[in-house]
């Protein structure tokens, strides 16, 4: 199934810009918004919106700061949260309307414009279109599923960052006490390197820095990170690092707008002037560089305490902190030029001159997202950056550290939750006292397992709460083909998405309440709780009048579907959870360590903070130190005339869900099936701008996989680096092609080649 695209605007290239936000930010915002619903609803999303009183921005998980702006969210949080609120709904008629099959042709922009889901709707095994079913009716049919299979392992669990943490505490309960650990989430795409590098050398899979510790620091690393798209607040964090006398490196094969310069359209002098340069320094590397360009650096600094000893390497701190130095530094020190330069594709210079701030620099922490994440080499590179930071003691001081910048709005909070389909054993032990039941104990399936299990025909049962599976994930063709295996999928969504037309035999949806919708219970008005990027735990409420009277919370779909499964014998007070989720609180706090007094501590301004261990020196890792690592420098295999392909966000769009067609900072209007390659780079292969083109990526078992119809832009990326958007060009990730260790599918680092696509014949 190839889903047919809007019929496009004719592609308009511009300039790619050189700042981001300023003016424009709040226009786009508000036109947006508007597209979407009222101007009172306008209004009364964005002045709830990350208010110490309101709802949580459903976007990403930077951070708010203490002191907080009356208009506290940037252009893209606005989108997010009226894309949401929109008046826009989908009912029984326009499901009697449009067939399953009919809805499948239709784009991803499409189907989320449709507007918000009202009610519960089933697609029988056979028929052509979904009907309306009741809940009891629904969950009815999901409890008798699950209690029909041979093994629970034969049922998945999907999640994405967008559920609260109660929701996440009691899904994760229930497929326990169901009885499989098969709890597969969006992070096993997204941070899952950073969990892993993180845990291995520092003992906890989490950053380690406040955002006070950002403004104080003397230089910021921003690897492979977009934030004035996904991150925009991030700037105002950069601005304030800037202003205090910080420097800021970049490494990024995109001269991304928001890394060039920043115009802060809260303040009158972000909107009048030319705003704050953000990058210093701007190391535009190759596609998967980084691993050699931080290990060259650390060749560096181990040459630079070697001409002068005793001033370079933070000795105290790695004789007391850490372990592995002496076989790291041998390692590190191998490393040649040739190689360095090979891989980064910068020069000699550039590298020695970051290495020059980096010496005057007593604090640094480094940043990063999916250009490191979602490469072969991720856990490696993330491991070779904790090497980086630990040679100079930055860590556990403020003004330094490590900091994974994550995505969804909660997905860090899901995992402190337990969902992960490998949670230690610690806490299943707590869960099970909690409870009275013994967790399992085996891993369960990510996500990249749970494609195999159902296209292997040994999962059976597809639940998927928040997100949208079938394209989040590799390899579309596959994993569209192993959902329609199923028996029955499940989604629990907002919004209308393609998981609802890739289905199996059985389909149902399940809609349910927003961020920003109130939501009542018996004993009233509930909130729900978050955690950042940073480890700031705070409550959220919904302040709107929920899309339809038929909505059910999250909390409320998922204990009303585990007491019908676990049946009379279950003693989890399930009834409860729903009525009151303080009950769910105080639960979370005798299982999950740091969520003592949870729900006294969390209901109150600001919320609280979770201590990262780290930053009172304790790692809990095999040694118990900190662990400098040893990673060699791998290259991906690129044969002549191939690239190598990131695909990424567009400006314009939440993940899987394009808002509209366009990409303002990188110039790219009306059209999605872009792919930007370095003039360079086109000449070679006999192509110019304009070209119409298949993007064809190539796998070891020799199958190739194919990207119809894309236009390619001449764009400056860093020679050999292309780039096209997501989820279009998820079809030409092997399932297979994952990074070492996180089994997180390889999205940034796709080898690809270009076919010019001959003009129809008698075509203008
Ligand atoms: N508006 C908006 N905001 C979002 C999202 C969204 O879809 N839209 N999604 C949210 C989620 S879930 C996430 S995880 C985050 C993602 O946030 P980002 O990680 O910023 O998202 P991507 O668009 O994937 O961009 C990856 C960046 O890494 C760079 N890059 C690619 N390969 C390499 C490499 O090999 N080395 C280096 N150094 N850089 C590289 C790319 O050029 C790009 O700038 O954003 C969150 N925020
Ligand atoms: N090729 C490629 N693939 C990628 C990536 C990439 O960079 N390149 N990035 C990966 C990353 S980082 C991530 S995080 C994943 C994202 O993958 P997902 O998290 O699975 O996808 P989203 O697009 O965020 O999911 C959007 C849907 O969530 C539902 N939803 C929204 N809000 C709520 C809510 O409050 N409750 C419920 N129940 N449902 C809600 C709506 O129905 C909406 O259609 O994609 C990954 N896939
Ligand atoms: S920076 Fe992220 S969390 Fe903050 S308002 Fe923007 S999208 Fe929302
Ligand atoms: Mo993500």
């Amino acid at each position: 199934m190839t889903p047919i695209d809007d019929p496009e605007d004719e592609l308009t290239v511009t300039a790619p810009k050189t700042w981001a936000a300023g003016v424009p930010g709040v226009v786009h915002a508000v036109e947006y918004s508007l597209s979407q619903t009222s101007l009172v609803r306008t209004g009364r999303t964005l002045l709830n919106i990350n208010q110490t009183d309101g709802f949580d921005c459903p976007g990403c998980a930077w951070p708010e700061p203490r002191d907080r702006h009356r208009n506290e969210y940037c252009e893209n949080g606005a989108k997010h949260v009226n894309d949401e609120a929109t008046t826009r709904r989908v009912t029984a008629e326009f499901f009697r309307e449009h067939s399953v099959a009919e809805l499948d042709t239709m784009s991803d922009h499409w189907l989320n414009q449709q507007g918000r889901l009202t009610e519960p709707m089933v697609r029988r095994p056979g028929a052509t279109h979904y009907e309306p079913i009741g809940w009891d009716a629904a969950l009815e049919l999901i409890a008798t599923s699950l209690r029909g299979l041979e093994s629970p392992d034969e049922a998945l669990f999907y999640t994405s960052g967008r559920l609260s943490n109660e929701a996440a505490f009691l899904l994760q309960l229930f497929v326990r006490a169901y009885g499989t650990n098969n709890l597969p989430d969006c992070s096993n795409m997204c941070h899952e390197s950073s969990g892993s590098a993180l845990q291995q050398t520092l003992g906890v899979g989490k950053g380690s820095v406040s955002l006070e510790d950002i403004y104080a620091a003397d230089l910021v690393f921003v690897v492979g990170q977009n934030p004035g798209t996904n991150h925009p607040r991030m700037l105002s964090a950069l601005e304030q690092t800037k202003r205090n006398g910080g420097k800021i490196v970049a490494v990024n094969p995109l001269p991304e707008a928001g890394l060039i310069r920043f115009k802060n359209p809260q303040h009158a002098r972000g909107v009048l002037g030319r705003g704050t340069a953000i990058a210093d320094y701007f190391l535009k590397i190759r596609s998967g560089g980084d691993l050699a360009l931080f290990q060259m650096l650390n060749r560096l600094l181990l040459e630079a305490e070697d001409a002068a000893p005793g001033t370079v390497l933070d000795h105290r701190f790695i004789a007391g902190q850490t372990s592995g130095f002496e076989a790291f530094a041998e390692h590190a020190r191998r490393i040649s030029w040739d190689t360095a330069l090979t891989a980064t594709g910068l020069t000699r210079a550039e590298i020695e001159q970051v290495h020059q701030q980096v010496l005057a620099s007593d604090k640094i922490i480094v940043c990063w997202a999916m250009g490191l994440t979602q490469h072969k080499h991720g856990v490696p590179t993330i491991r070779e950056i904790v090497d980086f930071l630990l040679l100079r003691g930055n860590l556990g001081r403020p003004g330094a550290g490590v900091c994974p910048v994550r995505g969804h709005s909660n997905v860090q909070g899901d995992r402190t939750m337990g969902i992960w389909e490998r949670m230690p054993q610690s806490f299943l032990d707590a869960l099970g006292t909690e409870f009275g039941f013994t967790p399992p104990a085996a891993h369960g399936l990510d996500s990249v397992g749970a494609i195999r299990a159902m296209r292997d025909g040994k999962a059976k049962v597809f639940v998927g709460v928040a997100g949208n599976f079938v394209r989040a994930t590799p390899d579309s063709a596959v994993t569209e083909a192993a959902l329609r295996r199923c028996e029955l999928t499940v989604q629990i969504s907002t919004k209308l998405n393609r998981s609802h037309t890739v289905c199996g035999a059985t389909a149902l949806i399940l809609p349910t309440l927003g961020r920003s919708d109130r939501d009542i219970q018996a004993t009233g008005e509930q909130f729900v709780t978050v955690e950042d990027s940073m480890s700031e735990v705070h409550a959220s409420r919904g302040r709107l009048d929920p899309a339809s009277p038929h909505l059910l919370s999250e909390v409320a779909i998922i204990s009303r579907l585990a007491r019908r499964t676990l049946g009379q014998g279950n003693t989890i007070p399930w009834e409860e959870f729903v009525a009151d989720y303080r009950s769910i609180r105080d639960r979370i706090s005798r299982v999950v360590p740091g969520f003592e007094n949870f729900d006294e501590r969390v209901d109150r301004p600001g919320g609280l903070r979770l201590a990262n261990p780290v930053n009172a020196g304790i790692f809990r890792t095999s040694t118990g130190k900190a662990e400098f690592t040893c990673n060699d420098v791998a290259m991906l295999e690129v044969p002549p005339g191939y690239l190598i392909l990131q695909s990424l966000r567009a400006h314009d769009q939440w993940n899987t869900v394009p808002y509209t067609n366009n990409d303002r900072y990188r110039g790219i209007h009306n059209a999605r099936r872009v792919i930007m390659v370095n003039p360079v780079d086109l000449a070679e292969r006999g192509l110019t701008d304009g070209d119409v083109v298949d993007i064809v990526s190539v796998w070891h078992d020799g199958t190739e996989r194919r990207a119809q119809n894309f236009v390619a832009v001449a764009y400056p990326a860093s020679r050999g680096s292309a780039a096209a958007y997501y989820p279009e060009t998820n079809v030409l990730v092997p399932l297979d092609s994952v990074a070492d260790i996180s089994n997180t599918p390889t999205s940034k680092g796709i080898v690809v080649r270009l076919e010019p696509v001959e003009a129809a014949v008698g075509a203008p």
